[in-house]
């Protein structure tokens, strides 16, 4: 069975070996796989849940994207496109958050992290993060979705909001659930300034 893959990479720039070894070498081979149709956006939406130099995150959306296409994704069989130039995807997460329950988002151990102590001062961008996400997956039916261990939580997530969509609204099927796609364990590439820390 072909599946639909999608994938959003942030654009975060400074990106290392780490980042190549870790999520853009197995994007390739996901797109070099001709069962496969795959679809990667670069989400600068979802960056700025956190403050951003607008002139510097211009510059890292493309250099990610530069990034994808020298590593060997071939532009002409999948998808590369950028978020904020799809309104659906804003519209979209608006809804989802409508469906979405507060108590699944307090779960969420990435907002908790990144939240830090002062959980009051964190964007509410921050918080529903994981709502943009289910709605840049849900808007494509993505059938597969990859995933390392960072972001099951929040795949999980999307699954439980599209499951309550199609149950609220009485439309089996509508919403797709995606699965997940467990990326292989890479090696822990360890910064070369301190070898006792990975890149950021
Ligand atoms: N949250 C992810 C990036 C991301 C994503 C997505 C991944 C945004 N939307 C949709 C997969 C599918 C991250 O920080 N790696």
């Amino acid at each position: 069975m072909s599946k639909k893959i999608f994938s959003g990479v942030q654009p975060t720039g400074n990106l290392h070996l780490g980042n190549y070894l870790g999520a853009i070498k197995n994007f390739v081979d996901l797109n070099d796989d001709n069962n496969n149709k795959c679809i990667f956006c670069v989400v600068d939406l979802h960056a700025i849940t956190i403050k951003q130099d607008p002139h510097e995150l211009k510059n890292n959306i493309r250099e990610t994207v530069a990034t994808f296409i020298a590593s060997g994704i071939d532009p002409k069989k999948s998808i590369i496109f950028n978020q904020s130039q799809v309104p659906a995807h804003a519209e979209g997460a608006w809804i989802l958050g409508c469906v979405a329950r507060m108590g699944w988002l307090n779960r969420m151990t990435q907002f908790k992290e990144k939240a830090g102590k002062d959980k009051e001062q964190a964007s509410i961008g921050l918080y529903s993060y994981p709502v943009l996400m289910a709605a840049d997956i849900l808007l494509y039916d993505a059938t597969h979705v990859p995933v390392g261990n960072d972001q099951k939580q929040h795949l999980e997530l999307c699954r439980d909001i599209a499951q309550k969509f199609n149950n609220d609204f009485n439309a089996d099927g509508f919403l797709k659930v995606p699965e997940p796609l467990i990326q292989k364990e890479f090696s822990r590439i360890m910064s070369l300034k301190d070898g006792s820390k990975k890149n950021e």
